[in-house]
């Protein structure tokens, strides 16, 4: 059977990759396939979102350059909270340059992010460069990349034969790419008919997931944790400003209401998808 009908659990026990299987692992643990992206700029809140939402993903996803306070304490902070409500951390870096630059950016700087996001991801724009100068870094210490084969926003070009090509691209590189930024299940895309494609298992990580909003004013688009999950085959859900809301100041009761009812939603559609 494909990776579509089985349950995590029964993934996770042959991921070949240590963060594909523990976050299959974590999956399973925590009946979880929500990610809560946490996008805000003051350290205290991105600290705060995350303890409340905690309990009830199996991962964070951070973009960790638009916080103002950033220090390093932050991330010891951060790496707390990952054991305190076991989640894994996802850096959504977006690499984009030539191997020898995103391995300098991935291990150093003043985020270090190699060192503590178990998964980053990277446009497959450059070619298959960036993703053995990203493994040079990430695979000794059993990072997992993702490939953005596809995007949620309104006029994306990472369609058809870029999307395929995509692919074929972590196809190649297997050992380190474990998945796709997409918007549906990628089996059997890209591939020839001789080509056995049977054995593999890429996770789907969706963004662009809302169940009160069908988008924003600058392109995003949403769908429901139905059509992503149970329609379309994804794996887990992304969600930010539907958790965390779009006002001024945060709500701490809303965002622990909110990622109960994702987090219920995304599994409900987990569940329909399996039988
Ligand atoms: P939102 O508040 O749920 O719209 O936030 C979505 C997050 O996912 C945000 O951090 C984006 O940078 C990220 N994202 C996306 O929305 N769409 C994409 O195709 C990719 C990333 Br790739």
């Amino acid at each position: 059977s494909s990776s579509q009908t089985q349950t995590y659990a029964q993934r996770a026990a042959k991921h070949p990759n240590p963060s594909a299987k523990a976050l299959l692992d974590t999956i399973e643990r925590k009946k979880s396939n929500l990610c809560v992206s946490v996008d805000v700029t003051k350290g205290d809140e991105f600290l705060n979102v995350i303890d409340v939402v905690g309990p009830y993903v199996c991962l964070i996803k951070t973009h960790v350059d638009i916080i103002e306070d950033f220090e390093t304490s932050l991330i010891e902070k951060l790496q707390a909270l990952s054991a305190k409500h076991d989640f894994l951390i996802f850096e959504d870096r977006k690499f984009a340059d030539i191997g020898n630059t995103v391995a300098l950016q991935y291990s150093s700087g003043v985020h270090k992010i190699a060192t503590w996001s178990h998964i980053t991801n990277a446009h497959p724009v450059p070619g298959p460069s960036i993703v053995t100068g990203l493994a040079s870094v990430g695979k000794p210490l059993g990072r997992g990349l993702l490939l953005l084969a596809e995007m949620s926003t309104k006029g994306s070009l990472a369609t058809g034969t870029y999307t395929e090509e995509a692919v074929r691209m972590a196809r190649a590189h297997s050992d380190f790419v474990i998945g796709f930024i997409a918007q549906r299940r990628m089996d059997g895309v890209g591939a020839s008919a001789a080509q056995s494609v049977v054995d593999e298992d890429f996770l789907i990580l969706t963004p662009g997931v809302g169940l009160d909003s069908r988008g924003d004013s600058m392109g995003q688009q949403y769908r429901t944790p139905k059509e992503v999950v149970t329609e379309s085959g994804c794996d887990v859900i992304i969600v930010g400003r539907g958790i965390y809301g779009t006002g001024n100041g945060i709500d701490i009761q809303a965002v622990q209401t909110q990622a109960e009812r994702y987090r219920a939603a995304g599994w409900a559609a987990y569940l329909d998808r399996i039988g």
